[in-house]
């Protein structure tokens, strides 16, 4: 499936939310552009969680090119794609790859945001790329993590290194760097548990795993993907600010954007957190995984539906 399609699939809540809300601001062919249609026009755009200064922004933009003239659809929608495209824009961000030896990813986030379920999709995309991938799972505060990263690692045919229970994380993600040395793996993902931004002592313990990680392999970890549920919204944003303050993230996997109609809410993080958005969640299995790129971003939320 292209990126295009697979944007759309993931998108799908958004994209019909947009859509009822599209025909019923151009009930009739044409509309004159007033007050009252600018004010449609911004809820419904705020609607998306995009966050009201880009509604805001996206709105006066229409309102100098169209004000007290009667518009179509199409010439609205297409300045407000290319006013989110513009919003969106980023440099490029691939997921950074050690030059020689394994690249070392950590992954952080919240509970229940989507970190484990993320690490089996990327190990699935690196694996399509031919790489080999160890997991470590130093999540060992929650029994069941251990056990739900294994059944991955045995599905996807990934080497995973554990701990006992209630061991020391930093313990495992040290093991974990040193057997994909020792294995001359491509790629070793480092599963965490889920904390809060406001716990102390688990903040803590996630920039010592950090610090392990850099000492085996100065350049170590190449990234830090800090995973946000798109199903919680702007909330996300400052829960950012808090890892990054933590350990230096480098990247966004936005999870879940497939459970949400509120897909406009990478437009808030990307304006509001100074971190690319490098992949999309879009679903449960392995495959569902896409790149973002704003473009094909854009133009899936605003697809048109039957
Ligand atoms: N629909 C959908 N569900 C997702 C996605 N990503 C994760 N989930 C689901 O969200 C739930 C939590 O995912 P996990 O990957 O276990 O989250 P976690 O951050 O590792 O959770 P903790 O380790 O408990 O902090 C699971 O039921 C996943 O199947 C996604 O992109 N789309
Ligand atoms: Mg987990």
């Amino acid at each position: 499936m292209g990126l295009l399609e697979k944007l759309k699939q993931g998108l799908k809540k958004t994209t019909q939310l947009l859509n009822t809300d599209i025909r019923d601001l151009f009930k009739t062919r044409g509309r004159l552009v007033d007050d009252e249609f600018l004010r449609e026009l911004f809820e419904m755009l705020v609607k998306t969680d995009m966050g009201v200064e880009a509604a805001q922004e996206i709105t006066d933009e229409v309102a100098v090119a169209f004000r007290a003239r009667v518009v179509e659809m199409a010439e609205v929608l297409e300045q407000i794609k290319q006013k989110l495209k513009q919003l969106l824009a980023q440099p490029a961000a691939p997921i950074a790859m050690a030059a020689t030896g394994p690249t070392v990813i950590m992954v952080a986030g919240v509970n229940g945001c989507g970190k484990t379920t993320s690490i089996a999709k990327l190990t699935h995309m690196f694996q399509c790329q031919g790489k080999r991938v160890v997991l470590g799972a130093a999540d060992t505060f929650r029994a069941a993590a251990v056990e739900q990263l294994t059944v991955w690692a045995n599905r996807l045919g990934a080497e995973i290194v554990t701990g006992p229970s209630g061991s020391d994380p930093a313990s495992v993600a040290h093991r974990t760097v040193a057997r994909a040395l020792e294995t001359q793996a491509d790629v070793c993902i480092v599963d965490t548990a889920g904390r809060l931004q406001t716990q102390q002592t688990l903040m803590q313990q996630l920039s010592k795993i950090h610090r392990v990680l850099g000492k085996q392999i100065p350049e170590a970890p190449h990234e830090v993907l800090l995973v946000l549920d798109a199903t919680t919204g702007q909330n996300g944003i400052s829960q950012a600010k808090h890892f990054t303050d933590a350990v230096r993230c480098t990247g966004i996997v936005l999870a879940k954007l497939d459970g949400t109609a509120k897909g406009g809410v990478v437009v808030a993080i990307r304006k509001q957190v100074g971190l690319p958005v490098k992949l999309v969640g879009i679903g449960e299995k392995p495959e569902d995984l896409a790149v973002f790129e704003p473009g094909p971003f854009v133009d899936a939320m605003f697809a048109e539906m039957s």
